[in-house]
């Protein structure tokens, strides 16, 4: 199946390609355990519990890229998730039934070191090492198959948008309150050195408490640290907090409305750190598009 082929694809089981993991050299494997030996230093003490217990419980670790089959054996048993082998990003339709059939799709690719610190597609190291750990939280686990099946919804009623914004302040950039202080969960922090720096180190962001319909208003910029993370108290209360929601009405309630910048702190925020807007002084005019 080639990309190409790929984004053309209705089906989900059109998506899936095999992982090949006999085919990795040995290049590749010193790259996984630069990334990950980075991400151990730079994440230490801030990534909530239930992240670090994934990673081991899933036999993660520096020693080369993880191989699916031997990874799923323990992930089906834990959660009955799997991590199916895709070439890149797929269409929405098979992406959001996947996850609703409790099938995390991930890339097989991995960055070259050029692209150690950025790259525009999600490799195996931010859809693995960010996104997979938790799948063995139970609580989460729920939440994300409740995402794809609200997002198999959303592909029929033009929610995309919305349910691509809650992707981001929680799947992606989420942090969980803690007794030990503001942890990070998002893989889309777990899996880079840049904003797990900025997240742990900066002070220019808002963490604003998360509320559904907040989020679901809120737009995103792809190619920048977050001005907002939204934080959660647990991973039972996200699962939730989605309970509920009639969300064809939201699509429809809240497409009419303006969407809310990142910078914005709004009356009925819960504001648990108002930012200082350092990073984001010189904030180029020429804003790149709000998601
Ligand atoms: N495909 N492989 C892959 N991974 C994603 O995270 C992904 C995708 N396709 C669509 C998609 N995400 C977005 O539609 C959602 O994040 C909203
Ligand atoms: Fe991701």
């Amino acid at each position: 199946m080639t990309g190409h082929a790929v984004l053309t694809a209705r089906s989900k089981d059109e998506c899936i390609v095999d992982q090949g993991w006999e085919k990795y050299t040995p290049d590749d494997h010193e790259t996984w355990r630069i990334l990950f030996e980075r991400q151990q230093a730079v994440l230490r003490g801030r990534v909530c519990q239930e992240y670090l217990d994934g990673l081991e419980a899933l036999g993660i670790g520096p020693e080369g890229v993880p191989d699916f089959d031997r990874m799923n054996a323990n992930l089906r048993k834990l959660t009955g998730w799997e991590v199916v082998a895709v070439p890149g990003l797929i269409p929405s339709r098979p992406f959001f039934e996947m996850l609703a059939n409790r099938q995390f799709p991930a890339g097989t690719f991995i960055r070259t070191r050029a692209q150690l610190d950025y790259l525009e597609e999600p490799d195996i190291f931010h859809d693995v090492f960010g996104h997979v750990p938790l799948l063995t939280n139970p609580a989460y686990a729920d939440y994300m198959a409740e995402y794809g099946r609200i997002g198999r919804e959303a592909v029929e009623r033009k929610g995309v948008k919305f349910l691509a914004r809650l992707n981001w302040y929680t799947i992606e950039f989420g942090l969980i309150r803690k007794p030990e202080g503001v942890q990070i969960y998002g893989a889309g922090i777990v899996s880079s050195f840049g904003e797990a720096k900025y997240v742990t180190e900066n002070l220019s962001a808002h963490h604003l408490g998360f509320d559904l319909d907040r989020v679901l208003r809120t737009g995103y910029y792809i190619d920048d640290f977050q001005a907002s993370y939204f934080v959660i108290d647990s991973f039972e209360d996200l699962f939730s907090l989605l309970e509920g929601r009639d969300f064809i009405a939201a699509f429809e309630e809240l497409r009419p409305l303006p969407a809310h910048t990142p910078f914005e702190i709004l009356p009925e925020d819960k504001v648990w750190r108002q930012g200082t807007g350092e990073y984001w002084r010189d904030f180029p005019q020429t804003k790149p598009k709000l998601k």
